[in-house]
């Protein structure tokens, strides 16, 4: 179900997107009951001329509902949510590619492993800013940072994670249909942050082996495999 978010291009966004129109229906729900509920009493309950206040000590049955349901609510909540984090942020499935994406002031600089098939070795393909992935394969992406601290956001994905120097971070993805998106950094991380932009192109594994096989190993010093 879509309504208003960008399109959900993983295999694991739909599930965000389901805990986020449930919280916003218990909320919305709840919202518009109290605020019903107040007018209601705001204009029953309002100053007449010989009319006194009334005193009450409370009601013990209502008081039981109303802690008792939202807290079968918030451990409905709870267990449900934590299932969807399990399988988004607990160990990653068997990887059909693993990428190391570097974050810098203001570039994402993007290794392939080379035809030797192991990442940081001197083979490897480098991209700076062009992220392509396979559509149907498990994607593991180990996160760094040269600098300070980024943030690695593709909103398609429903994945918003911190680069952090001196850590690596590691999250996957399976892509669930082809398209062209937009990397962002969510983390104001100097000035030129507003332009710290990468290209991600999500296509068929095919597709995907020819790009990389056109992108030749950089001349460069496989120095920096850190
Ligand atoms: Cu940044």
């Amino acid at each position: 179900m879509r309504v208003w978010l960008p399109e959900a291009v993983t295999t694991t966004a739909p599930e965000i997107d389901r805990l986020f129109y449930i919280l916003l229906g218990i909320t919305g729900a709840v919202f518009l009951l109290v605020q019903l509920t107040l007018i209601a009493f705001v204009v029953r309950y309002r100053g007449r001329p010989g009319r006194r206040a009334g005193y009450t000590h409370g009601n013990l049955t209502v008081e039981i509902v109303w802690t008792v349901i939202p807290a079968l609510i918030l451990v409905y909540l709870a267990v449900h949510s934590q299932h969807v984090w399990a399988k988004v942020r607990g160990a990653p499935p068997p990887p059909d590619l693993e990428v190391e994406i570097t974050a810098e002031q203001f570039a994402w600089n993007i290794r392939y492993a080379g035809p030797d098939g192991a990442l940081g070795s001197a083979d490897d393909l480098l991209t700076i800013n062009q992220l392509h992935l396979p559509v149907g394969q498990t994607v593991l992406i180990h996160l760094k940072s040269k600098d300070v601290i980024h943030s690695f956001f593709v909103p398609q994905f429903r994945v918003k994670q911190d680069a952090v120097p001196g850590l690596t971070t590691r999250l996957w993805i399976e892509a669930t249909q082809a398209g062209q998106f937009e990397i962002a950094c969510a983390e104001l991380c100097g000035l030129g942050h507003y332009r710290m932009r990468g290209f991600l192109t999500l296509e068929p594994a095919e597709a995907f082996q020819q790009w990389l096989a056109s992108q030749a190993p950089q001349a460069e010093p496989s120095e920096q495999s850190s």
